[in-house]
């Protein structure tokens, strides 16, 4: 069993060199920590990473402490213990790395690996969605190009899918594609520096139809996370390269040209994060392609079970973070197995070095793993992955 002796928190540096927590516990077995990631193109109803601010999480965990000292933890669903304690007090970056921090904890008195302690049963590979180019919010601060100069793509991320039949060959495959990447833009575009966004995925100033154009010559299958909440405004589609505003049925008959010209195979959060509706017209449409809920779904089992509803999805993002307790993720999983919404762990904007992200994919039995290509944290994500695979092969 674990005891927690200790807990303590503090702000570290994600990524974006933007604050994020750390979580550390000192337990009768050792002492474990987690930290917990940001986003930048947040959903609107996503939980908020903190109560209040930072500072107050760091100090209502450090006030609880004498609480969880009376806790006996052996298992997953032991969490709800720690729940039960910081709920309403603490926000989801909070939680999540609190609950990661003990999760390491049972693994280790159990002398387990992450992944069992959730599902000792799970033997199935996520594949890799990974970031190789990027506009949109991603692209605002690191890239030299003003937000309304028309010079990046509108959308967020552009992705390569690999279906190799390893993780460790998926990814040899997508850092090769992206590293050639760099040269097809130099050539296509002359404003191309060789520049990275916040996912470490290249900028540039092509639109997103001359992106895809560039990709589906790689031939491998290709998605997009169009992010479309982060330029919806006033009822309309603000694009600015080039600049031009679609309205609703404009945005559908796009995005149904799109994914026909490029055969794209998966489409992330392709209207407003309200407009369940849009969705399901394009599912409607396209139901041998992935149309999935990000924004629009936050990671939350309510949205979720609306977005079945009124069949608007068949594919759901998974960020632990957009809702902090892992239970609810549990939760969130469940739901989407059994109605067949595949499953897609993603990473966020502003990451760390933190790598439980693949033991909670591989645990969940997520279809997909979203990350980006290069970059340490995101890098250190997919080398767990490839980890446990080696785990299976050993
Ligand atoms: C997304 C994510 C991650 P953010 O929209 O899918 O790529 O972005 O973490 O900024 O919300
Ligand atoms: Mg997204």
């Amino acid at each position: 069993m674990v005891i927690i002796k200790k807990v303590s928190a503090k702000a570290i540096l994600d990524s974006r060199k933007e604050k994020t927590i750390l979580v550390l516990i000192q337990t009768n077995i050792g002492n474990f920590s987690a930290s917990a990631p940001n986003g930048k193109s947040k959903g609107k109803r996503e939980a908020k990473s903190y109560k209040k601010n930072i500072e107050g999480d760091i100090k209502a965990i450090k006030d609880f402490e004498d609480y969880f000292t009376e806790e006996v933890i052996e298992k997953f669903e032991d969490l709800r213990r720690i729940e039960d304690i910081v709920e309403g007090h603490v926000g989801a970056n909070t939680i999540f790395a609190l609950e990661s921090a003990v999760l390491k904890a049972i693994a280790k008195e159990q002398n387990k690996q992450i992944w069992q302690v959730i599902n000792p049963k799970s033997k199935s590979f996520p594949r890799l969605v990974g970031n190789c180019i990027g506009g949109g919010k991603h692209s605002d601060s690191t890239s030299p190009l003003n937000k309304n100069s028309g010079c990046k793509p509108d959308f967020q991320e552009f992705l390569l899918i690999p279906n190799l039949k390893s993780v460790k060959d998926s990814f040899a495959k997508i850092r090769k594609l992206k590293e050639n990447l760099k040269q097809i833009l130099k050539e296509k575009d002359e404003k191309f520096k060789g520049e990275k966004n916040d996912e470490d995925a290249w900028t540039t100033s092509l639109n997103e139809k001359q992106v895809l154009d560039v990709l589906n010559d790689l031939k491998i299958p290709i998605g997009v996370d169009i992010a479309a909440s982060s330029f919806y405004k006033r009822k309309k589609y603000n694009y600015f390269n080039p600049m031009l505003k679609r309205d609703e049925k404009e945005q559908l008959n796009y995005l149904k040209n799109l994914i026909k010209n490029f055969n794209l195979f998966y489409i992330e959060d392709p209207f407003g994060e309200e407009n369940f509706e849009s969705f399901s017209e394009l599912l409607k449409k396209f139901p041998d392609r992935l149309i999935i809920g990000d924004d629009l779904t936050v990671t939350n089992p309510k949205l979720l079970e609306k977005a079945i509803r009124k069949k608007s999805i068949n594919g759901i993002i998974v960020k632990p973070n957009q809702n902090g307790s892992l239970l609810k993720v549990k939760k969130v999983c469940d739901i989407a197995k059994k109605n067949n919404i595949k499953i897609i762990f993603s990473h966020r904007s502003g990451e760390t070095p933190e790598t439980i992200l693949a033991d909670l994919a591989f645990g969940f039995g997520a279809n997909f793993f979203k990350c980006g290509i290069t970059g340490k944290e995101r890098e250190a994500k997919i080398k767990r992955l490839i980890e446990i695979e080696e785990f299976f092969n050993s």
